[in-house]
């Protein structure tokens, strides 16, 4: 009897076959954490603890199996028995721990540094109910509260509990821990999720509003918790501190367990701090040195030996600054420490303002604590970290240069080809062996850029995607497209900088064009998906906008052979792993400057979709991979903008007065889309254009139009498209997230490792 079929009888009593979907996942989850439960955890001496308010791990049973290597073994029983894993992990919940790039990032970082033998456990909360649940209603984004903790999931209770002290009460803490178990390794890491007993979903109202005063009840519901008021901005503080609080901790009794005497700490453990939230633990880890004996001094000394920070955006508004009075009001211990820190940089720095931690108008940044008191700042893009040390940062990179590099992002290639995309991950298998899935170096692949039969087979791989996407679509949201269409997709965020919104421009211009009689050769599907945060009217506006073209588009007998809008609801990284292998075009089309690096786009690249992008982020790397005639680069470059800026030279209504603009921008309010929409929104985002557009949509859109036609053009030679898309393929081991780990591991935490560092 196998394994699978022991399970299946203990639980069941009955064969395989007779077994629904649920029940078998139910069996597989207990079989997976029994297997992964005899795999001993990284003991290395020392170990890094990666901070982060989001992990967006996706679901778990596909990528587990995969990890311990009988994916094959379990998925040939399964199909033996008339049953297969992709229907049976539709029981699974995905884990709603994330909103986008920074908590995904965190995702392929833990899988990678477990695959690499490095000992790195991940250390968060544990949102019950995750960021929120899209749903449309009226053409418009609605928010529910996204249940993912229903049924059987991957969390273990630990015994460990901890206090956390507040102003007005102490909380004692639980911690959930999933178990990462890494690429055919031999220990495992963790991904620790702290919790509190207390919280209940009886406080949530409707939708995803509810007391946010009530800390206990409340602390871990939601990811992200609106902050448009100050209830909502201490809690995000109560968050904040609950997850550092916990987490240094737990550092400071592993490192105990393992015999340090604390003045030692930063032999056993580096801490990186992934974008500001989790900040506070430079000072709470301070204060607790202090309460263990260390010296103020020494314990500054400490901290800033073992803790380095990742910068993963230039918006000032993701730079976060809390009033000290609300530190006052929520955790008062930690304000002597900060007030503290800031007299001595203001005592260091007398002339240097744009440095302080406390600011005049007693705003604590906490970029700037972390700046100051880690040894390294990273971006996480060429670009990115360029534009940090000549603008954003630049008054730090005076200071200290020596602590900003650059660690370019990555994707594991485990979920995102291996899992995503089997049919062409076999197929490469076959074509040049399977050392790739250990290497992640796919560059043997250019050899058979000619090889017309190799052509063929990965247009009918990027079809059979196709296909897949299309049941899912229907079966989700009840949806169908061509499938000989040329699929275009953008999903992310909802975000202005992102400018979903000029795609939206680009569909009225294919719409109104082929209304004129221009009948594309290809039948073209628009693929957008994303959540717009629930206070950021303008980005749901925007969504919006895209469900009523695509209503528009669906009822016109004109365009509808032709055209094909999709807005996906609730866009997540399931969904993702339908979408990026059936795309044909990776949308990477951000505003020059603002996009830090996007991971996204390495994902498509993978999966042998081809960029239309702006020289942003990652997309500059990518396009010096690829070369010129692979990608399709349109719209001013990084430089340019920033002086627009500096300048305050955009004027949008310059722009929107040009001919080939202005009928485009005005089908927002026409009759035909108010006939459909909601007048509020559409003239609201009508007026945001023509008047303000802040992250200059109608600055690149001409050029943008005009670069996907040519792509659209360039498409119809399918045999020259595919070979591009083969030469992506091949160029994109670059960006394996094992690569990046091997990078961080190299220049920032300097851990042992249990596999050999790729060579790139
Ligand atoms: O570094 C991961 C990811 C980048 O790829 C994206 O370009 C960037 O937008 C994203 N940043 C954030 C910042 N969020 N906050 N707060 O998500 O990080």
């Amino acid at each position: 009897m196998s394994l699978l079929e022991q399970y299946v009888t203990e639980a069941y009593d009955k064969p395989i076959r007779d077994c629904s979907e649920q029940e078998l996942y139910n069996v597989l989850i207990e079989l997976i954490k029994d297997q992964s439960q005899e795999i001993p955890n990284n003991q290395t001496k020392k170990k890094l603890y990666y901070f982060s308010a989001e992990f967006l791990i996706g679901k778990l049973l596909s990528n587990n199996l995969l990890n311990l290597g009988i994916y094959d073994q379990v998925n040939d029983e399964l199909i033996a028995q008339g049953k297969n894993l992709m229907d049976i992990e539709q029981a699974e919940f995905e884990p709603s721990l994330g909103n986008g790039g920074l908590g995904r990032l965190a995702a392929c970082f833990v899988d990678s540094i477990a695959s690499l033998g490095i000992n790195g456990d991940g250390i968060g909360l544990n949102y019950h109910f995750g960021l929120f649940k899209q749903h449309f209603v009226d053409n418009q984004q609605t928010s529910l509260p996204d249940p993912w903790l229903e049924g059987k999931n991957w969390l273990v209770k630990s015994r460990r509990r901890y206090t956390v002290p507040f102003n007005k009460f102490s909380l004692e803490s639980t911690l959930y821990e999933i178990d990462v178990i890494g690429y055919k390794q031999e220990t495992k890491n963790r991904l620790r999720l702290f919790d509190l007993d207390s919280v209940t979903p009886d406080i949530i109202e409707d939708g995803i509003n509810f007391d946010k005063t009530n800390i206990k009840e409340n602390l871990t519901l939601f990811l992200y918790p609106d902050d448009s008021d100050h209830a909502g901005e201490l809690l995000r503080i109560y968050q904040q501190y609950f997850m550092v609080s916990n987490g240094a901790q737990l550092i400071i009794d592993e490192a105990k367990d393992k015999g340090s005497n604390l003045h030692d700490l930063a032999d056993y453990a580096v801490i990186q701090i992934n974008d500001t939230h989790p900040a506070f633990v430079i000072p709470e880890m301070i204060r607790l040195l202090g309460l263990e004996g260390i010296e103020f001094d020494e314990a500054i000394q400490i901290v800033q030996s073992m803790t380095a920070f990742t910068n993963h955006t230039i918006l000032a508004e993701a730079l976060e600054k809390w009033p000290l009075a609300d530190l006052e009001e929520v955790v008062p211990q930690l304000v002597p420490i900060i007030k503290n820190l800031d007299a001595r940089m203001k005592a260091k720095y007398p002339k240097r303002p744009d440095v302080a931690i406390i600011d005049e108008n007693k705003r604590v940044h906490m970029a700037n604590i972390a700046i100051h008191f880690g040894y390294s700042v990273n971006g996480v893009a060429a670009l990115h970290t360029e534009i940090l040390k000549k603008s954003e940062l630049k008054a730090f990179y005076e200071i200290y240069p020596e602590k900003f590099n650059n660690k370019t992002n990555g994707i594991t290639f485990r979920r995102w080809i291996m899992d995503a995309n089997k049919e062409l991950a076999d197929y490469l298998d076959q074509l040049i062996g399977i050392e790739w899935r250990e290497s992640h170096n796919l560059e043997a692949l250019l050899e058979h850029k000619d090889d017309e039969a190799v052509i063929e087979k990965l247009r009918a791989i990027k079809f059979n995607n196709k296909v897949r996407l299309n049941k899912r679509l229907k079966a989700m949201q009840g949806i169908e497209f061509k499938e000989e269409s040329i699929i275009d997709v953008q999903i992310k965020r909802f975000h202005e900088y992102k400018r979903q919104q000029m795609l939206a421009l680009y569909v009225i211009y294919k719409y109104l064009d082929i209304k004129k009689g221009h009948i594309p050769a290809t039948p073209i599907t628009i693929i957008f998906g994303g959540k717009a945060a629930p206070a950021y009217t303008i980005a749901q506006d925007v969504i919006h906008l895209i469900i009523n073209l695509s209503e528009i588009i669906d009822n016109d007998a004109d365009v509808n052979e032709h055209l094909k809008v999709i807005m996906v609801e609730n866009y997540n990284v399931t969904s993702a792993q339908y979408l990026i292998p059936a795309a044909d075009i990776s949308e990477q089309i951000s505003l020059a400057s603002k996009e830090a690096s996007g991971t996204g786009n390495m994902k498509f690249m993978l999966n042998g979709a081809l960029t239309i992008g702006t020289e942003d982020g990652a997309n500059v790397e990518i396009h010096e991979l690829v070369g010129d005639e692979n990608i399709y680069i349109f719209g001013k470059d990084s430089d340019e903008i920033i002086e627009i800026y500096a300048n305050d030279a955009y004027d949008a209504s310059v722009y929107y007065n040009q001919a080939e603009i202005k009928p485009l921008v005005d089908f927002i309010i026409s009759d035909e889309m108010l006939a459909v929409g909601n007048e509020e929104r559409l003239n609201r985002l009508f007026n945001e254009l023509v008047s303000k557009d802040y992250f200059m949509t109608l600055i690149d859109l001409v050029e943008f139009i005009e670069t996907k036609e040519k792509m659209y053009a360039d498409y119809e030679d399918h045999d020259a498209w595919t070979k591009k898309a083969l030469v992506n393929i091949a160029k994109a081991g670059y960006f394996s997230s094992d690569r990046t780990i091997s990078d961080y591991n190299r220049d920032i935490w300097h851990l042992e490792t249990h596999h050999v560092a790729m060579d790139q």
